[in-house]
């Protein structure tokens, strides 16, 4: 695939270029004039381009591929990513605003906005942001304290946003509670705004650009705090249910994340393996060490399994969407992308610590540019929901939209066609023991719940790949799947 060799060869030259010229801010012409202009380099703007000219948006929504469009398109975003300085994060967003378009949107909105996100043609397209994030909140966000006024033509926003990714984006999709309208979550409506007046993106529209983040890693990205002075804004759907309503594009945008993480890691496992080859200590090339040698396996496991959940999501993703999808299979996906996410954004930083230490201390030193992979690893957990916020999301999924036994059923059915026995029944007992105490704990009171939830998340994780993972090896019948399934089990 051309985007896996480009991915090896001229983006990956980018990533220098992107993360050695980071965003800058220029608030004041040389006149005194505020301008709040975003600069952010070539290398930057390049990768938007390449993205929409590969389709790295659009080909999910051409749907060239019926079900398995989803499954193609991520995989493109799997190869695209981690040689793409996170220009991947404003793509999610994208993704995530088209799809939040497709599904509650008028024929306004589809006949703009969404073609522009969908664009092939890189002088048409645009990317979107999404802003959630205020002071006031990060992971809970019904407390949002944006305000949408009623104006003649629609609202006008006023509020600040505390972190917005990828504030260059044309446009955003974002939550404000229009006045007069309840607390909370159900309070929140969600709109779609223009961020500039202009086409060439110098004007903002009603919008004052506070400062960017000095952030830990995706230092290539511009992330700003944003005043929203009277932004015309246009109510996407009814009014109310906004948290609802944005779940739609962040459900998208934690698959992404869930992808990126795997590839980030594999990234990450593929430069340890070429240094082991090349290195050599004790007499020996590192690869000749048994420890280390099981050190880079095991990361090696971990990302396997990751990889087959994550797919499992999006494959379902993908029926979903060309409403292929049972009732079951809609709950299955309801339940999986917070589970996706957040075993994956917490495996990558785990993969990642030891890619560093795997090169002792050169992966400690900047210039070897490994240290930068640890970096942008450590985002892969937090945004999108924190590994604690999706737990809690999986409960919610579990309890109230059957998550639970779609979740069970599913599992079953995959354990009952095995044709292993010894690793059917290993695989029935887990299930049992861990779905015992867990149905234990659910009697007990709210706190004591809540508190278990993480534990439980990688627990039901990690079981549902080991059945994953032998149901490839039997397609297979390689013995290198067969023994990453087998290697699998024995961790519990
Ligand atoms: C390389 C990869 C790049 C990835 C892109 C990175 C871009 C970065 C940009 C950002 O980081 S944006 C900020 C991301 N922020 C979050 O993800 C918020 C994290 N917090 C949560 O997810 C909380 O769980 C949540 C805000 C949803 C809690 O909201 P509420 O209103 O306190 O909870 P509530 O009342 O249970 O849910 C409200 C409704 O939404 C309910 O429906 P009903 O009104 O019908 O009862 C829920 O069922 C529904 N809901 C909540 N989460 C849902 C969901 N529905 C479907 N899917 C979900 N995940």
């Amino acid at each position: 695939n051309q985007v896996g060799e480009d991915a090896a060869t001229k983006l990956l030259q980018l990533v220098d270029e992107a993360e050695s010229q980071p965003p800058v801010l220029v608030q004041y012409d040389s006149w005194g004039k505020r301008i709040d202009q975003i600069k952010v380099c070539r290398a930057w703007r390049d990768y938007e381009a390449y993205a929409s000219q590969n389709g790295i948006v659009a080909s999910a929504y051409e749907r060239e591929f019926d079900e398995f469009s989803r499954v193609y398109q991520m995989s493109l975003l799997y190869l695209f990513h981690p040689s793409s300085a996170l220009a991947s994060c404003p793509l999610a967003m994208t993704d995530g605003a088209a799809r939040a378009i497709e599904v509650f949107g008028d024929e306004e909105l589809k006949e703009k906005a969404y073609q522009h996100l969908i664009s092939r043609n890189p002088q048409t397209f645009w990317t979107s942001g999404q802003w959630m994030t205020e002071k006031i909140g990060g992971s809970d966000v019904g407390p949002s304290e944006t305000i949408a006024k009623k104006t003649k033509d629609g609202y006008a926003l006023y509020g600040t946003k505390w972190f917005t990714s990828a504030a260059t984006s044309q446009m955003a999709m974002t939550l404000a509670r229009i006045e007069g309208d309840t607390d909370g979550g159900r309070g929140l409506s969600l709109f779609y705004l223009e961020t500039f007046t202009d086409k060439e993106c110098t004007k903002w529209n009603h919008i004052e650009v506070l400062r960017l983040k000095d952030k830990l890693g995706t230092r290539a990205m511009p992330t700003a705090e944003l005043t929203l002075n009277g932004t015309p804004a246009k109510l996407v759907g009814d009014p109310g249910n906004g948290v609802r309503k944005i779940s739609t594009l962040f459900n998208i945008t934690r698959i992404y994340n869930a992808i990126s993480s795997v590839a980030q890691m594999r990234r990450g496992i593929a430069l340890a393996c070429d240094f082991a080859e090349k290195r050599k200590a004790f007499g020996k090339k590192l690869i000749d060490l048994p420890l280390h040698k099981k050190t880079l396996d095991d990361m090696d496991l971990e990302w396997r399994g990751c990889f087959h959940f994550v797919f499992k999501a999006t494959t379902l993703l993908g029926k979903d969407e060309c409403k292929k999808a049972n009732k079951h299979e809609q709950e299955l996906l309801r339940v999986l992308t917070p589970m996706v996410k957040l075993y994956t954004g917490k495996s990558v930083v785990n993969v990642t610590t030891e890619v560093v230490e795997s090169f002792g201390g050169a992966g400690y030193i900047e210039d070897t540019k490994i240290p930068r992979l640890l970096r942008d690893a450590q985002v892969l957990s937090i945004w999108e929901g924190t590994t604690n916020v999706l737990s809690l999301d999986m409960l919610r999924a579990f309890k109230k939209e059957n998550g639970y036994g779609a979740f069970e059923q599913d599992f079953q059915e995959r354990v009952n066609k095995l044709k292993d026995k010894t690793f059917q029944n290993n695989l029935k007992n887990i299930w049992k023991s861990v779905s015992e105490s867990f149905q234990e704990v659910m009697k007990k009171d709210e706190e004591t719940i809540q508190s278990q939830a993480r534990h439980f998340a990688f627990l039901f994780s990690r079981i549902y790949i080991a059945s994953l993972l032998i149901e490839f090896a039997e397609k297979t019948k390689e013995k290198s799947d067969l023994e990453t399934a087998h290697r699998w089990i024995k961790t519990f």
